[in-house]
């Protein structure tokens, strides 16, 4: 499935060569590049959404609110993670379409996320190499380095910013004290009227971990946009 984060050994190696390419290319832009595919939210794809899709089959079973049909429109490269949140029909996403600077941040799309009562998670972006050391990939999470990202945010609520992680086998890694730290964890949404830009950085420490997607959950109801997670 064009959405689902867990991705072939394949795709990764395929992913790889694209780095590669990318790194030698001539750099123009004074920015680092933004290691997280459509942060902005601005590229959708037509999903068909059904009880007959085994990934938001749960979600619908729930009552969650969620685009639906032969031909939703969904963000690209953004996956709601079924197993993480999404309890309930108080849990909402929305794809959201509207003006820079008041619906959306930039563009002309944004995300939001309503679950009241407990947090709710999306995946945002590909599957993301974590290498030891300067390697080849510049696109590539660096272990013991902390990797700055930004996000912009308006609503009332918590945003919380983390990664699942995988080892060299695709098997997740679920020790996140010990591998994973996040600084600070979580922001306070306060504003329905005004986008605030919120900083932190993620830093992998073990090297166990082989690669990661990067993740953002809510608690309350957010609207997010332009999420940016920086090579070194
Ligand atoms: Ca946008």
């Amino acid at each position: 499935m064009k959405t689902n984060p867990h991705l072939s050994k394949r795709t990764l190696a395929g992913a790889g060569l694209a780095a590669v390419l990318l790194a030698a290319a001539p750099l123009s832009a004074q920015e680092p590049a933004n290691l997280l595919a459509n942060g902005g939210f601005e590229e959708s794809v037509a999903v068909a959404i059904s009880m007959a899709n085994a990934h938001y089959r749960p979600l619908i079973e729930r009552n969650v609110e969620i685009p639906s049909g032969d031909a939703a429109a969904m963000p690209a490269e953004v996956s709601i993670n079924p197993a993480d949140g999404w309890t309930n029909e108080a849990c909402k996403f929305e794809y959201v379409e509207g003006k820079a600077g008041a619906e959306v941040h930039t563009g002309k799309r944004a995300v939001r996320i309503e679950s009241p009562k407990t947090q709710s998670a999306i995946v945002i972006g590909k599957n993301l190499s974590v290498v030891e050391g300067v390697g080849l990939d510049e696109r590539a999470i660096q272990i013991g380095k902390p990797h700055k990202f930004s996000l912009y945010a308006k609503g009332t609520g918590t945003v919380m910013v983390r990664c699942y992680m995988y080892d060299a086998k695709l098997a997740n890694l679920y020790e996140y004290s010990r591998c994973l730290e996040v600084n600070p964890q979580q922001f306070a949404v306060s504003d329905e009227d005004r986008w605030q830009k919120f900083e932190g950085t993620l830093q992998i420490k073990c090297p166990e971990v082989n690669h990661i997607v990067f993740v953002i959950g809510v608690q309350g109801s957010v609207s997010l946009d332009d999420v940016v997670l920086l090579p070194q």
